[in-house]
């Protein structure tokens, strides 16, 4: 048996339980001073708090340092060819991000870059960008599809995301998203698209078990809701679960069809009306908010308060993709999280952890520190939990432990 003692840990700061904590649930966190975790083949045998003697342990000295559990980013487009840098000018000028996808820009200019790069090419990529989440304190993330807009690129993105799900120490959750757009070729005929995704796509993706979860980006100009509920619904009938990108942009129901179509999560909710509010605190969906991308669009800020005074559970993650979040950073999400939300650093810690798990469906194995949960954890470079929330820009991981073995 291979053991991993991680002992003088100053501060252990973890959320507790199997399920999504909601409402003042969110902000209770278990903290223990002057800790240790044992972790035994790679899942959480025993913690406490002083200095116990084990047989044959690896022993880490977290030198009276944090430890949270690893962090769970649990919404990126992690599978892209290109960068656009060059719409920075554009928006410099007064262009909005829907302005540039109607102009054929936006998301469309990524599925050009992505359709001609080989599988191999976007395999390297993303595994670079893995490494910096990794480094970054992330042990888990949720990779969606999105930038093929055809069944083969669709297909050639989610064996990428099934191949570095293998081969990396990252876990990886896949998301099939092929409706990102209604892609140029099906431009005078969106319907087509539609039925495409329906009715050969979503079947193969099922089958071949590249996905656990049917995306689709509800918004002005992209996916109408009648159009996403369509479209999740077909995802349901394969065994997909759905998840929605909902009022990013504009508020044109996605948040209101969380309920109906029993969505484990939805996205974004940067304009999230009271009704849509109250919509998921009724069918328990996450709240994935992405904060960075309301920093990079210059937007506002989803009401995270209202949601978790309504009792909806909230999730943060980077949202990483070329075109309105071109960062990885969730220790930045954090810093955001307090800044612009106005979370406590617990109600932060649930969110990037714990509430973050449960938005993948992996709550009972990871994002807290308990015993029986997957031995992923962080050792920071902070004496306790609001320094991470506080120091801005620095990479502030010390030691980042996945499945008990030390990276
Ligand atoms: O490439 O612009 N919002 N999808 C929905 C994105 C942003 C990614 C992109
Ligand atoms: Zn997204």
């Amino acid at each position: 048996m291979q053991r991993l003692l991680i002992q003088n840990i100053g501060m252990l700061a973890t959320p507790e339980g199997k399920s999504a904590r909601r409402g003042a649930d969110q902000g209770q966190i278990r903290v223990l001073q002057d800790a240790y975790v044992l972790i035994e083949d790679g899942i959480v045998a025993q913690i406490g708090t002083g200095t116990p003697s084990i047989a044959d342990a690896e022993i880490i000295d977290a030198g009276g340092k944090l430890v949270t559990p690893g962090l769970v980013d649990a919404h990126t487009h992690l599978i892209f060819g290109g960068w656009r840098q060059n719409e920075l000018g554009l928006k410099l000028h007064g262009a909005t991000y829907l302005d540039i996808l109607a102009m054929g820009g936006g998301i469309l200019s990524t599925v050009n870059a992505t359709r001609q790069a080989t599988e191999d090419e976007l395999y390297d990529k993303a595994k670079e960008a893995l490494d910096e989440m990794l480094a970054l304190g992330v042990t888990t993330v949720e990779a969606k599809s999105g930038y093929g807009l055809d069944m083969d690129n669709e297909l050639k993105q989610l064996r990428v995301i099934r191949r570095l799900g293998e081969d990396h120490p990252m876990d990886i959750v896949p998301t099939f998203l092929g409706a990102h757009a209604v892609p140029t070729e099906y431009k005078e005929d969106r319907e087509a698209y539609i039925r495409l995704l329906c009715e050969e796509a979503i079947p193969a993706v099922a089958k071949a078990g590249l996905a656990e979860f049917c995306d689709v980006f509800c918004e002005t100009g992209v996916f109408s809701a009648a159009e996403s509920q369509v479209i999740l619904e077909a995802g349901k009938e394969w065994g997909l679960v759905p998840k929605i990108h909902a009022d990013e942009i504009d508020p044109i129901g996605g948040s209101q069809l969380t309920e109906e179509v029993g969505a484990i999560s939805a996205e974004h909710l940067i304009v999230c009306p009271p009704e849509g509010i109250a919509a998921m605190a009724k069918a328990g969906t996450v709240a994935c908010l992405l904060p960075a991308t309301s920093f990079y669009l210059g937007s506002t800020f989803a009401p995270a308060r209202a949601m978790i005074q309504a009792g909806v559970p909230v999730a943060m993650a980077s949202d990483f993709n070329p075109g309105s979040c071109p960062s990885l950073n969730l220790q930045f999400v954090i810093n955001l999280g307090c800044l612009k939300y106005r979370m406590t650093p617990e109600e932060v810690l649930t969110a990037v952890t714990l509430n973050g798990a449960a938005a993948i469906g992996r709550a009972d194995k990871l994002g807290s520190l308990e015993v029986g949960k997957q031995g992923d954890l962080v050792i920071w470079d902070a004496p306790d939990l609001n320094y991470i929330c506080y120091r801005m820009g620095s990479n502030l991981v010390r030691t980042v432990i996945k499945n008990g073995k030390a990276l």
